[in-house]
């Protein structure tokens, strides 16, 4: 088992351990170049796989034990599930005499995995390089996601029969449709005002020197799902911004007046196309067909196969410039960044996130949470490539961003890393703190307290109730200078943020920055309509 795994690229299992997993930890130990992770709890294990994953593009591994191990997996294993991550989660399974029947900590794993995975099995002596690769592959076809192996109990003293077989490589897909191509060319020729709306298969596919180079020929503004960011700079003339996230009226003054949406990789897992599309005809091009409600809207055509391959066959398409007014464009995007400028020299969010985009280095990566915080990193956060900012806006789980780091910092340690977090998000993952510790990792975690559930408190009034049931209470999130040994530094006003965050990257292990913020700053610049 642990050398297929190492055959398909793996090179770390991540996972809290049982009686039965530990056969397989000794293999993994003997093993050179794999190393087994040992999280706080499960649902960090499936995160970290999961970052692994997308970081490095061999499947991520994650473990967990039988009932509650499993349980606490299966959080991890939904954000490979709507993040679109190739990950394997092992899990113990009952042996099959046992199946069925009362035993202590025993569910149906399989039935448990079924809706969560791409494909839910179990491993059987004699065919165990099979399972693994065909699984693999599975969960690295579009779209990529998890798929669950059961670990019978006592299947891993049984001696392994020889397989020879290879690792899988990655399917090739097809290229575009000729006569789809044509309509979509028509289509181009004849729109006055397209508009390039690109998502999470774009990232997956590398088209973002493609994507600039359509956008730039033809004068074209390109939105950006918040996991998309980085196919085009902030900076770019054609950069239009991210679509759901802060200020996203803003962002939905250009959409609203396409004529012709080409969705690119588009990923309605981050956003429904119902929440923004104009009424304008949708043209696809992705690795399958688009969900969306095709009663209100008109899909004109659908380049289904190869992203790279079709938007190829776009560059053949007649130079001209279409009839956008990129003074407006510009105009737009000045005001939208220019409203994430702090004011004055309170320390708010806005300022957290200017102050880090400064000291991080434009190579270093940047992980988030849920929360208000993630809406405003959506828009304001420039990045420079995509992969450097890591969230989940599909899953969506608080608890997210402090594991995410870690994952990202053991597959790039020469990067560096930092998350960041609610203090909301904090409470549900603390335990992998510790983690980073056990890992000696130079992760800087940077801990936005504001002692709010902000978002669910800015949707509360939005509703007209009182605050209730959100507030996290108490003055301070940290009320000692270290935890589990990590250093807390605790910032309420710009300059010593910046200060801390210099002594936090310059450190050889991992940071704590309590940011200590007033929440109220966000009210104004997240949940916005996309649409003016
Ligand atoms: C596991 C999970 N539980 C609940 C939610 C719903 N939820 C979304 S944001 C949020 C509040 C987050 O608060 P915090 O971490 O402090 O971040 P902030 O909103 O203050 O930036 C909640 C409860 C969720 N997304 N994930």
């Amino acid at each position: 088992l642990v050398e297929s795994l190492h055959d398909l690229g793996v090179r770390h299992v991540f996972g809290v351990p049982s009686g039965g997993m530990i056969d397989y930890m000794d293999a993994i130990r003997r093993v050179g170049g794999m190393k087994y992770v040992l999280a706080s709890h499960e649902t960090g294990a499936g995160f970290m796989a999961d970052v692994c994953a997308r970081l490095t593009g061999a499947p991520g591994v994650c473990f967990g034990t039988l009932g509650p191990g499993a349980t606490n997996l299966a959080s991890g294993v939904g954000s490979a599930l709507l993040d679109r991550s190739p990950v394997i989660a092992f899990t113990d399974e009952l042996p099959a005499e046992w199946r069925g029947r009362t035993a202590q900590m025993g569910i149906d794993h399989q039935a448990l995995f079924r809706p969560l995975t791409k494909m839910t099995t179990r491993l059987e002596q004699g065919a165990v390089k099979r399972t693994v690769f065909e699984a693999a592959a599975l969960a690295r076809a579009e779209r990529p996601g998890p798929v669950h192996i059961g670990l019978p109990w006592g299947l891993a003293r049984e001696p392994a029969a020889a397989e020879s077989m290879s690792a899988p490589s990655l399917a090739a897909r097809p290229g575009p449709d000729r006569r789809a191509l044509a309509r979509l060319a028509g289509l181009f020729r004849e729109a006055r005002r397209p508009l390039l709306a690109v998502g999470l298969g774009a990232v997956r596919a590398g088209v973002r020197e493609a994507i600039a180079a359509l956008a730039e020929r033809h004068r074209l503004p390109v939105v950006l799902t918040p996991m998309a960011k980085g196919m085009l700079g902030e900076d770019h003339p054609c950069y239009a911004g991210v679509l759901f996230h802060a200020l996203s009226d803003r962002v939905g003054e250009t959409h609203g007046q396409t004529d012709l949406v080409i969705a690119i990789g588009y990923d309605p897992v981050e956003f429904n196309y119902e929440s923004w599309l104009p009424e304008a005809p949708l043209a696809v091009i992705d690795t399958v067909a688009a969900d969306v409600d095709r009663d209100r809207y008109t899909v004109a055509v659908e380049l289904i196969g190869d992203i790279a391959r079709a938007l190829e066959g776009l560059a053949a398409l007649p130079d001209g410039v279409k009839g956008w007014d990129f003074d407006a464009l510009a105009a737009r995007r000045r005001a939208l960044f220019g409203r994430f400028r702090p004011a004055g020299d309170r320390l708010g969010p806005c300022a957290v996130l200017e102050i880090l985009r400064e000291v991080l280095p434009a190579e270093g990566i940047m992980s988030c949470d849920v929360g208000a915080h993630t809406h405003l990193i959506g828009q304001q956060w420039r990045t420079p490539a995509p992969g450097l900012q890591i969230m989940t806006n599909g899953w969506s789980a608080m608890g997210f961003g402090i594991p995410a780091a870690i994952a990202a910092k053991l597959c790039r340690p020469e990067i560096p890393v930092c998350a960041v977090v609610g203090d909301g998000g904090l409470l549900m993952s603390a335990g992998e703190l510790a983690t980073a510790v056990r890992e000696q990792l130079a992760v800087v975690f940077v801990v936005l307290c504001d002692a709010d559930l902000a978002l669910i408190r800015i949707k509360q009034e939005k509703k007209g109730y009182p605050i209730y049931g959100t507030a996290l209470g108490g003055s301070a999130t940290f009320t000692a200078e270290s935890l589990f040994g990590i250093p807390v530094m605790s910032a309420r006003d710009p300059d010593r943020f910046r200060s801390a965050l210099a002594s936090a990257f310059a450190s050889a292990g991992p940071a704590i920055i309590e940011a200590v913020i007033d929440s109220r700053e966000y009210d104004d610049l997240v949940l916005k309509q996309d649409r003016p």
